[in-house]
């Protein structure tokens, strides 16, 4: 069973089942794509985060159908005493115009547990779901993701969220490194200069998929409601 993506179809194997696979949304929250957050603080166009919504919402409804499958939502955000917050992150930041840690219209800045921390409402995690919560940009520093993923035996990663070329790369090269088989969908991401959007889609293409696979969503439901089909028989 194969996702059509290029440069090749995914996964490298055709081994696509319900068990091995886990659709992860990284970072879809209030900071990152909602009004008066880290994004918006420092004067981007949130329609460019705001873009993979709709496109993440159709493959979660989807995902959500297939018996077995794993949904993994993840956030970023730095404990309220700021101690797992890297001086540099914080004073860079600051020379960004949204400085971590301090007051927003969303409360404080990408801090745990403030209403801009939160995911956004279109795409609540249910309680069966996974939430991950992490300080950096990769999915798995400093996290439980690679314990989480092995124990349940998933190898194949179907990656959106935002932003591209930042925690979603970052997390498809961590992935990459670690054996697992990576897919992104082009609509389900965004970042904050569409140059650097497309250019990260670019680079995990380069040299055979360097770094795995680029899809969409509509090829990814395709994808999904034929394991549907092959979990009915
Ligand atoms: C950023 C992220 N861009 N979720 N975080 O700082 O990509």
């Amino acid at each position: 069973m194969h996702m059509i993506s290029r440069p090749y179809s995914f996964p490298f194997d055709g081994d696509l089942r319900a068990e091995n696979t886990a659709l992860i949304i990284i970072d879809m929250q209030i900071d990152f794509c909602g009004k008066g957050g880290y994004i918006d603080q420092m004067g981007y166009d949130l329609s460019l985060t705001r873009r993979a919504i709709e496109p993440i919402q159709r493959i979660l409804n989807c995902a959500r159908s297939i018996d077995g499958l794993t949904v993994i939502h993840t956030r970023e955000g730095h404990r309220e005493d700021l101690s797992d917050l890297p001086a540099n992150k914080r004073w860079r930041s600051k020379q960004a115009g949204a400085e971590i840690g301090s007051e927003g219209p969303a409360g404080r800045i990408l801090v745990r547990n403030q209403p801009g921390w939160n995911i956004i409402e279109e795409l609540t995690p249910l309680p069966s779901e996974i939430i991950l919560d992490k300080p950096g940009k990769g999915c798995f520093y400093a996290t439980d993701l690679d314990m989480i993923l092995r124990t349940k035996g998933i190898r194949n990663l179907i990656l959106t969220g935002i932003t591209t070329d930042v925690c979603v790369h970052t997390t498809m090269r961590e992935a990459n490194d670690r054996g697992y088989e990576c897919v992104l969908l082009e609509d389900c991401t965004g970042a904050t200069e569409p140059a650097n959007c497309q250019a990260a889609l670019n680079m995990i293409t380069m040299q055979g998929g360097i770094f795995g696979a680029v899809s969409d969503s509509e090829a990814g439901i395709s994808a999904l409601r034929q394991l549907q089909k092959k979990t009915v028989k």
